[in-house]
């Protein structure tokens, strides 16, 4: 299952309390004090996996605890540190803290394979009467407990990273063309709504590789919860490409460029682009005057060119790829 956003609680290890035991062996009367400090709990460890992708781990199970620190002991013994918690999140993932009042503050941004930060920090361990000897108080009963481990409410939301994202209705060829680009094998087929949760593809020529993701489709309203709904669009987030993508072949495209603008917005403005890439695609369906005649009228009503493609036929497909290639190294 593709899960992107969860929240969970996490709670580091408690330190151990210090020990207030009293040196006791036969022959020694008033042997003074030798109990040991406490050990420190363990820390909560958020690490990115490259292996790992998607937040499915935390969605059923909601809480994760560190070890605690165990108790010191007699004979000055040190109790044993609680042992850490590393949790793995995909790359992309976006670490919330939820204050108790609601609000939300960011911790992390984890987008490098091997990163790793400490959220929560397991208490210090507590000192063992040892500590409080002196020459006037040679028999000290007094220890402190360990500190407390952070305890925290977290939200987790993976954002996936991807260079370019392909939006467009149900069905007008956005995972065929990523299937035709890239290395990913994404379902297609003749239906609406095929693509339920992100594909991710690496393109990859003689000069530039770059990953691509393909989400599901978009329809009127999905801001408002129709269709799949438009939270797929924090995949895309981060993309500095954007290609819409139509399907020549409806009889209102100027219609269906809007509402694919219209639910962008709505998600975040920031996804408007006034470069993004428009394309035109299932151009094999027509003949090639009757899809110029399409493309140079629709081109006009929207006051921006368009790219006339086929992922059949894989015609178009090279110049898509070099314009990606160009707006990537603007970007750069
Ligand atoms: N003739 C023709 N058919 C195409 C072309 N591109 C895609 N198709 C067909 O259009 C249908 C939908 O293609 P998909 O790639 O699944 O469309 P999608 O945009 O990913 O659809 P969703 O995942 O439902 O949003 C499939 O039957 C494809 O074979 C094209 O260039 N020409
Ligand atoms: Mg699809």
């Amino acid at each position: 299952m593709f899960t992107d956003e969860v929240v969970i609680k996490i709670k580091a290890g408690d330190g151990g309390a210090g020990s207030a035991s009293m040196r006791r062996e036969k022959y020694i009367p008033k042997g003074g004090p030798d109990g040991g400090d406490g050990g420190d709990g363990g820390n909560i460890i958020f690490f990115c996996d490259n292996n790992t992708h998607t937040l499915s781990d935390y969605a059923s199970r909601k809480f994760f605890a560190a070890e605690k620190g165990e108790n010191g002991r007699n004979k000055r013994q040190h109790g044993k540190n609680g042992a850490d918690l590393t949790l793995k999140v995909p790359p992309g993932t976006i670490i919330w803290r939820i204050s108790q009042y609601g609000g939300q503050e960011q911790m992390a941004d984890l987008t490098k394979a091997g990163d790793e930060i400490i959220i929560a920090r397991g208490g210090k361990g507590g000192l063992g009467n040892v500590h409080f000897a002196t020459s006037t108080h040679q028999a000290p009963r007094e220890t402190t407990p360990g500190d407390p481990g952070d305890a925290k409410q977290l939200r987790l939301e993976l954002k996936l990273l991807a260079d370019v994202g392909l939006v467009g209705l149900p069905n007008c060829g956005k995972s065929t063309i990523l299937s035709r680009i890239s290395n990913a094998k994404p379902k297609i087929a003749d239906y609406p709504f095929t693509t339920l949760e992100p594909n991710l593809g690496v393109v990859r020529n003689s000069e530039i590789a770059f990953v691509v993701a393909d989400i599901p489709g978009l329809i009127e309203g999905a801001s408002e919860g129709r269709g799949l709904g438009d939270k797929f669009l924090r995949h895309i987030e981060r993309s500095g490409v954007i290609v819409h993508i139509l399907d020549i072949n409806s009889q209102t495209l100027e219609k269906d460029y809007q509402d694919i603008r219209h639910e962008l917005e709505a998600w975040n403005k920031k996804l408007i682009q006034e470069d993004e890439i428009t394309v035109l695609n299932k151009i094999d369906t027509m003949t090639a005057a009757d899809a110029k005649k399409i493309a140079t009228k629709f081109s006009k009503k929207i006051g921006k060119d368009c790219l006339l493609i086929s992922a059949v036929s894989g015609k178009g497909l090279d110049e898509l790829v070099n314009i990606i290639s160009q707006k990537l190294k603007t970007l750069e």
